[in-house]
C-alpha cells in the first residue's frame, strides 16, 4: 500500500487487528495466485495496484466523495442501475462479499447453510472488515433469491441503512411495469438523499459513461476468443471484479489501455498458453473479490478460462442502455429495459440464459463449460441440470464455497473434466 491508511480505517470504525490480517492473506493469496502468472500484459499492472490498494486509496478517493457531499451507494447485485447513481453525481461501488470472513458472526443472524456470498457481506460488516459498508449512504439491496430477501432485513437492522429493490420474479408485461416503477421509485430516492435533480444531460452523460465501461469489457471478452489466449482468466477475472470498485471513467480508459496492448499480442500470435491449450468457459453464480478458487484451479490443472457466464462477467456487460432518448421519462424506460433483460437465475422462466451460454461458448471457442454454483445457491444450483439437459458440449457442475477444504477434491474434478477435452 502507498501510505498508511491506520488513521482513516479508525476513523471508520474497523476492526485494526482483524484488518491487518485480513489484508495480509489478501495479499499472500495474491502473489501466489496473481503475481506468479507468466507472460503477463503490461497493462495489468494497473489492476496489480488498484488492488493492493482496494482497502487503501479507493476507500480515500470515495472519502473524499463525501466530503464534496458526494454520496456512497453500496450494492451486491447487477440490477442496481448504476446510470442513476452517476446522474446524481453519486459513486457507485459493490460491496465487499467474496471471501470467508466473519461467518461465525454471520452464523448468528442467518443459518449456516446459508451460500457464501450472503454469509460473507454479513460477517464483512459484523466484523468491523469492509471499509466500503462504513461509507456507503444508503444500501440498495433487490428481491432476487431468498437469502439475499431476508439477509437484507437483518442487514438493515444492523446498518440502518438499506433501500431495497423489488425484482420481479418473471418477465411479463405487468412485471415490466412494476419494475419500471421500482426503477423510478429508485431515482427519487437519489434525488432525495443526494438533494440533486437528475437532468435529461446527467441521465445521457451518466448512460454514456456505464456503455463506454461495458463496451470496454465487451471489448476485452471478445479478445479472449483468440486461440493462443493472449490474457488468462485470472487476469480476466479480477479486470471484471475491479468494474465494480473503480472510477468508471479511469476504469474505462485502462481496459482500453489493456485492450490496445492484447490486440498488438493477438497480431504476433503471442499468447498466454500455447494454442490448443483446453479451452474452459465458467457459467454461473458471481465471484466477488477475492473469490479466485475456480479459476486458480482451472488454469493450474492446464486448461484455459476464455469466459465468464456471470454477474461479474458477461451477464454485467452483455447489454448496453439504448442511449437514443430525449427526456427523462424515456431515459428511464431505456434502462428500465436494460436491467430487465438481465438473465438471473431468479427468474422463471429463464431460458434466455440457456441461449445465452450457448452463444457465449460458440464465440469463445471454448472447448468445455464449468458450471459454478455456490452451495446453497438454489437457482444457480437447478438451473445447472436444466442447462446440462438442454446444451450438447461438454459440461460439468460444481458447487462449492470460499473455504479452501474441497481445493483437493475439485481439483480431482476439474484435472480429469479437462483431460476429456484433450
Ligand atoms: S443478478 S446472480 S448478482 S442476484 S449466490 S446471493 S443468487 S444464493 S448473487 Fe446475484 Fe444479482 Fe442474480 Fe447476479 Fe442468492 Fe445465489 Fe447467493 Fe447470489
Amino acid at each position: 500500500m502507498s501510505k498508511d491508511y491506520t488513521p482513516l480505517w479508525k476513523e471508520l470504525g474497523l476492526d485494526l487487528v482483524k484488518h491487518d490480517g485480513l489484508l495480509s492473506v489478501l495479499s499472500d493469496a495474491y502473489k501466489n495466485i496473481y503475481l506468479s502468472q507468466k507472460n503477463r500484459p503490461e497493462g495489468m499492472k494497473y489492476f496489480d495496484f488498484v488492488i493492493s490498494e482496494v482497502h487503501g486509496l479507493r476507500i480515500e478517493e470515495l472519502y473524499e466523495a463525501k466530503k464534496e457531499k458526494r454520496k456512497v451507494i453500496g450494492t451486491f447485485c447487477v440490477y442496481v442501475p448504476e446510470e442513476l447513481v452517476l446522474a446524481v453525481d453519486g459513486v457507485y461501488v459493490g460491496l465487499c462479499a467474496g471471501a470467508e470472513v466473519g461467518f461465525e458472526e454471520a452464523e448468528k443472524y442467518v443459518p449456516r447453510n446459508t451460500c457464501a456470498l450472503i454469509k460473507a457481506f454479513m460477517g464483512f460488516k459484523l466484523s468491523g472488515l469492509c471499509p466500503y459498508v462504513e461509507l456507503t449512504d444508503l444500501i440498495v439491496g433487490e428481491t432476487t433469491c431468498d437469502g439475499k430477501k431476508k439477509a437484507y432485513e437483518i442487514f438493515d437492522e444492523i446498518t440502518k441503512k438499506m433501500y431495497v429493490m423489488e425484482i420481479p420474479n418473471m418477465k411479463n408485461e405487468e412485471d415490466r411495469q412494476l419494475w419500471l416503477n421500482e426503477v423510478k421509485k429508485f431515482k427519487n430516492k437519489l434525488e432525495e438523499i443526494s438533494g440533486k435533480q437528475i437532468t435529461l444531460s446527467f441521465l445521457k452523460k451518466s448512460t454514456e459513461i456505464v456503455n463506454q465501461k461495458r463496451k470496454a469489457l465487451q471489448r476485452l471478452s471478445s479478445l479472449r476468443a483468440y486461440d493462443p489466449p493472449p490474457i488468462s482468466g485470472l487476469d480476466s477475472l479480477l479486470v471484471n471484479q475491479i468494474a465494480f470498485y473503480d472510477d468508471p471513467v479511469r476504469f474505462t480508459m485502462k481496459v482500453n489501455e489493456l485492450c490496445d496492448e492484447i490486440e498488438e499480442r493477438v497480431k504476433k500470435a503471442e499468447g498466454v498458453v500455447p494454442k490448443g491449450t483446453p479451452r474452459i468457459l465458467i457459467s454461473g453464480s458471481p465471484f466477488a473479490i477475492p473469490n479466485w478458487k475456480l479459476h486458480a484451479i482451472v488454469e493450474n490443472s492446464g486448461a484455459i478460462v476464455v469466459g465468464e457466464e456471470s454477474c461479474v462477467g458477461y451477464r454485467n456487460f452483455r447489454n448496453l442502455t439504448d442511449e437514443n432518448f430525449n427526456s427523462i421519462d424515456e431515459g428511464i424506460e431505456k434502462i428500465a429495459s436494460r436491467y430487465m433483460s438481465i438473465d438471473c437465475a431468479c427468474f422463471t422462466p429463464n431460458t434466455e440464459r440457456i441461449d445465452n451460454v450457448t452463444k457465449l461458448y460458440k464465440d469463445l471457442k471454448a472447448d468445455g463449460v464449468i458450471h459454478y454454483a455456490l452451495q446453497f445457491c438454489t437457482p444457480y444450483m437447478i438451473e445447472a441440470f436444466k442447462i446440462d439437459r438442454k446444451i450438447d458440449f461438454p459440461f460439468l457442475r460444481i458447487e462449492t464455497d470460499y473455504s479452501m477444504e474441497d481445493f483437493g477434491q475439485l481439483k480431482t474434478r476439474v484435472e480429469a473434466f479437462i483431460e476429456t477435452l484433450k
